[in-house]
């Protein structure tokens, strides 16, 4: 699937804007010819509906809204076609124009599109549907649960609404941007850019035409190369004389424009897209990029604000890159799912090294089943698909805290599992090195350590053990380390915080206060930096984010450093000075 584009070839409107939906509380409708006037509410496209609907009594609800908008299809000319391309549906999206069915969604948080049957591109107007279901699937890569599973399974969370398997809102709609495309019926079907410190190499598929010809282009000058196209494929490599490179520190970016041409030399399809030169690579116990060795430093995040839910909100998503740059972080995970593409333009720009998660979160091996690893090879594969080619990212993770629940059996269960989907990603991307999040109940000797290229720790001593004790939560850290380095590999804290509510403080140590959490994170910092095989830490949140109701919040995750409308709590001032090298937080 190509990112729609603007250029001689292709073209695409942006159908944001306010469309309707109705909701199908007794789960058996079909709406596909146009939904009830009568049940209409109107709903900003992007965006999710519980907050926009709260008022009309949608706040927590999570099964099936069926949205419509009008749409214009202009007339085809011979050899185009149309589709309609989807950022994400959450978690699931079906689609019908003119009371057609033309697409099914795929992997949850990912996008897909929708092809336009010519009988439909007359030049007139025509009504979509889509079913939008934000129920997930219990055999998804992040399982689905009900109220009732999770009574059967005596689980300690039975008691979210809306029911949930992680700890941040199920927020339901149509999230990303819907686009309409125009595009050549035959020309390209993909890429794979990758680059190193001298240039990038290119491998290019279409469907037509007999060359391609690339350009690598910056404010210095532009190289070209050329290919003649076999079986459909050319690889090409593009060498400029003096390569500036891309790091957090200096972010150069070159333009890659690829043009496929047919036997006459003319262009009949082309793209282009943002490539820096860089390497990111593990030497042993450590990190290097660019050949020098880097100690990450950055957040786990959540995409979701106020009144947008998880809906692409760009002011923020700008807002958040100029944070991460004010703190002096250097990396984000995209914890717990891929991210919008237009995140990952941020941070190619903006210098952010990612790990880009795949959407698997909690995995309870008592519901594994053959279903679950399908599904979970699928999202792997969409995910490298939608994001090989792009610089900012540096590394993939496969699942955050699978064998949450402690089962019995997650080790002998889960270690085949573990050595498949490693297998699938590797040949997925052999160029990326591969980890998951661990959580401290799967243990210091969890199986995937074993396929992984480093080694993933979430730990909350201090907060969920340790409660107010910073030295002896540092001393189990350390313990945890201490543990896991046994793999030679490098060692990556992906999670560690402390909630605080923004404006609590005390003069001891207190959780929720402000204080606490800027002292746990400078204790937990000091001992990243002390470890030997600690190559880095993402400290647990960015911001504070919404969660599904539970005793344990209140409203919102309060870990973050920024408050959910981004204002600094101290652990930001705090992390502030120790990421610039200015002391030690205090
Ligand atoms: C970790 C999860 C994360 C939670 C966090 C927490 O990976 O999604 O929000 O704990 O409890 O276990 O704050």
């Amino acid at each position: 699937m190509i990112r729609p584009q603007r250029n001689a070839c292709r073209q695409f409107a942006d159908l944001s804007g306010v469309w309707h939906v109705a909701f199908d509380e007794s789960d058996n409708a079909d709406w596909s010819h146009g939904i009830p006037t009568d049940r209409a509410h109107a709903i900003a496209v992007p965006g999710s509906w519980n907050e926009q609907l709260a008022e009309a009594g949608f706040m927590n609800f999570c099964g099936a809204g069926w949205f419509e908008t009008e749409v214009f299809l202009p007339p085809l000319a011979p050899g185009r076609d149309l589709a309609l391309h989807f950022g994400s549906v959450d978690f699931y999206g079906e689609v019908w124009l003119g009371g057609q069915h033309i697409g099914t969604s795929s992997a949850p948080m990912l996008p897909f599109e929708a092809a336009i049957p010519a009988n439909l591109a007359t030049g007139s107007r025509a009504r979509l549907v889509v079913r939008v279901d934000a129920r997930l699937h219990p055999d998804e890569a992040t399982q689905g649960i009900t109220q009732a599973t999770n009574a059967e399974d005596r689980r300690p969370r039975d008691e979210y609404l809306p029911a949930v398997r992680f700890d941040f809102f199920p927020y339901g709609g149509i999230n990303r941007p819907v686009l309409l495309v125009e595009r050549p019926t035959h020309g390209l079907i993909g890429w794979r850019a990758s680059s190193d410190l001298a240039g990038v190499t290119l491998a290019v598929e279409t469907s037509a035409g007999s060359a391609i010809c690339a350009r690598l282009t910056d404010d210095a000058g532009e190289i070209i190369a050329g290919a003649t196209v076999t079986d459909g494929r050319a690889d090409l490599r593009l060498n400029p004389a003096a390569p500036r490179l891309w790091d957090p520190g200096s972010p150069h970016l070159y333009r890659l424009d690829i043009d496929v041409l047919d036997n006459d030399g003319q262009v009949i399809d082309a793209a282009s897209q943002q490539i820096g030169l860089r390497t990111f690579s593990i030497d042993g116990p450590r990190f290097c990029l660019n050949g020098q060795p880097i100690l990450l430093k950055g957040f786990g995040k959540h995409e979701e604000s106020p009144l947008h839910g998880r809906g692409l909100n760009m002011p923020q998503l700008v807002k958040d890159f100029h944070l991460l740059k004010w703190i002096g972080a250097n990396s984000v995970r995209t914890s717990h799912y891929p991210y919008s593409e237009e995140f990952l333009d941020l941070a190619d720009q903006f210098g952010v090294l990612v790990i880009d998660e795949v959407f698997s979160i909690n995995l309870d091996f008592r519901r594994t089943n053959a279903a679950t690893l399908a599904n979970h090879k699928r999202a792997v594969s969409e995910l490298i698909a939608r994001d090989a080619s792009r610089t900012c990212v540096i590394a993939w993770s496969l699942a955050n805290e699978p064998g949450y629940l402690a089962e019995a059996n997650y080790r002998e269960a889960s270690a085949p599992y573990w050595r498949e989907l490693f297998a699938h990603s590797r040949a997925c991307d052999p160029t990326r090195p591969m980890t998951h999040a661990n959580v401290g109940y799967a243990g210091n000797d969890d199986p995937a350590f074993l396929e992984a290229d480093f080694v993933g720790l979430n730990r909350y001593h201090g907060w969920y053990s340790n409660p107010g004790q910073i030295d002896a939560a540092v001393a189990a850290l350390r313990a945890d380390l201490d543990a896991v380095a046994v793999h030679g590999k490098p060692v990556m804290l992906l999670e560690f915080g402390a909630d605080a509510l923004a404006g609590q403080h005390a003069t001891y140590d207190q959780l929720f206060t402000e204080e606490y959490q800027q002292r746990l994170i400078t204790a937990y910092w000091a001992e990243i930096e002390r470890h030997p095989a600690t190559q880095g830490g993402h400290v647990w949140n960015f911001a504070d984010f919404r969660t599904a109701q539970h005793g344990r919040r209140v409203v919102h995750n309060l870990k973050g450093v920024f408050t959910r409308t981004r204002e600094p709590k101290m652990a930001a001032w705090a992390l502030r000075r120790l990421w610039a090298g200015q002391g030690n937080g205090a």
